[in-house]
């Protein structure tokens, strides 16, 4: 994370586009030394799957280091389990599992150049061996379950094409071979749902827009968008949005640029991104930035990092600002630029809608 503060301002700014790329492109050599990078070693496959997906929404991925990402991702693997970690000497998660296959979708012109079939199928295990009875997913061999991992568990099998819902299946190669029981990802999930219409990370929990994305982000990948009520949750999530513009994440809580996404991605996928100011969520955005050294931060005058940076950037794409400051489009169920969706072959309303 970023030591940098973001310049205070009160008048509107437009996207800093290069800044931006600059930051992005420069971060890992800035920040090696600083007492969060250290502490976020744990997340650094997610941190570089932020920062590609950012850069690549720029059309700029080709300044990031191909080969040290490839190497990382390498170093990572845990070949007798067959999850990723979030970096070298960690345990293998569903969560950095999730990030490493979506930065080789994004590194490679075919994942079969990085990754045998065996061991797309030992990935496919690793994740179905955190499925349980019910349906729900826990992250990894220690047991917490989450809704978070059902939105991962189906989105990295989809990316592998070991998903029967998903147009790039590759069932002939596999024999057909189920990995989960997706109609019991379907029950599970439906069960996290709340009377106000979100979903959180258990049943009963609070209804939070980060897990509504996980949940309505999983439905979409299962082709369950059909099982629950569209209006109900499109009016909670657009009552996010607070006077100074910016989105938060659930009632009575402060705006934050993530929920630029995890918002406007669950409404994106219900076709609903209108229901949003979407000049008053883009001047918040672009209040959040550091205009000069780059980077988005969670409000306006604090420190800029990369998650930030990234959910500012999809944010802005998914409100249809990608004409305006040469951004891609992104796919909001698998938070992807839709043209690396499609030289996998998986097509979603999305993609079809925005035809590149
Ligand atoms: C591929 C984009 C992508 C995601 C992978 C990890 C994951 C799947 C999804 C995370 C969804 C989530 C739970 C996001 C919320 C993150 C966040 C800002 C949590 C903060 O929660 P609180 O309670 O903050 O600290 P509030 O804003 O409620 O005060």
């Amino acid at each position: 994370m970023s030591q940098q503060q973001t310049s205070p301002s009160s008048s509107v700014q437009e996207f800093a586009k290069h800044a931006h790329i600059d930051y992005i492109q420069h971060l890992e050599e800035k920040e090696q030394t600083t007492f969060e990078y250290c502490v976020t070693e744990h997340l650094r496959m997610s941190g570089m799957y932020w920062g590609l997906t950012g850069m690549d929404l720029m059309s700029e991925s080709s300044k990031m280091n191909r080969e040290h990402i490839l190497q990382f991702i390498r170093d990572s693997y845990h070949a007798d389990v067959g999850g990723f970690a979030g970096a070298p000497n960690h345990d293998a998660h569903i969560l950095y599992t999730l990030s490493a296959v979506q930065l080789l979708v994004l590194l490679t012109s075919n994942i079969e150049e990085f990754l045998t079939l065996e061991q797309i199928e030992k990935i496919g295990e690793f994740i179905g061996s955190l499925q349980k009875e019910d349906g729900s997913f826990s992250g990894d061999k220690w047991g917490e379950i989450d809704t978070r991992f059902s939105y991962c568990a189906l989105n990295c099998l989809a990316l592998l094409g070991l998903l029967e819902t998903c147009s790039n299946y590759r069932g002939d190669k596999i024999n057909n071979k189920k990995y989960i029981n997706v109609e019991k990802t379907v029950d599970y999930v439906l069960s996290c749902q709340n009377f106000d219409g979100g979903f959180g990370v258990c049943p009963g929990a609070e209804s939070h827009a980060g897990q509504i994305f996980t949940c309505v982000g999983a439905l979409s990948i299962a082709k369950a968008l059909d099982r629950f009520d569209h209006d109900t949750l499109s009016w909670w999530l657009c009552e996010r949005q607070c006077e100074n513009g910016g989105l938060n994440g659930r009632p009575e809580k402060l705006s934050d640029v993530c929920y630029s996404w995890w918002v406007l991605s669950a409404l994106g996928i219900m076709d609903r991104v209108h229901w949003i100011n979407a000049e008053k969520l883009h001047d918040y955005i672009c209040n959040c930035q550091d205009t000069e050294k780059g980077g988005i931060s969670d409000r306006p005058n604090n420190m800029v990092d990369v998650f930030h940076t990234f959910f500012g950037i999809g944010g802005l794409s998914l409100l249809g600002y990608g004409d305006k400051y040469g951004l891609k489009t992104i796919d909001p169920t698998f938070a992807l630029p839709i043209d690396a969706l499609k030289k996998i072959g998986i097509e979603t309303p999305y993609t079809q809608r925005f035809d590149q």
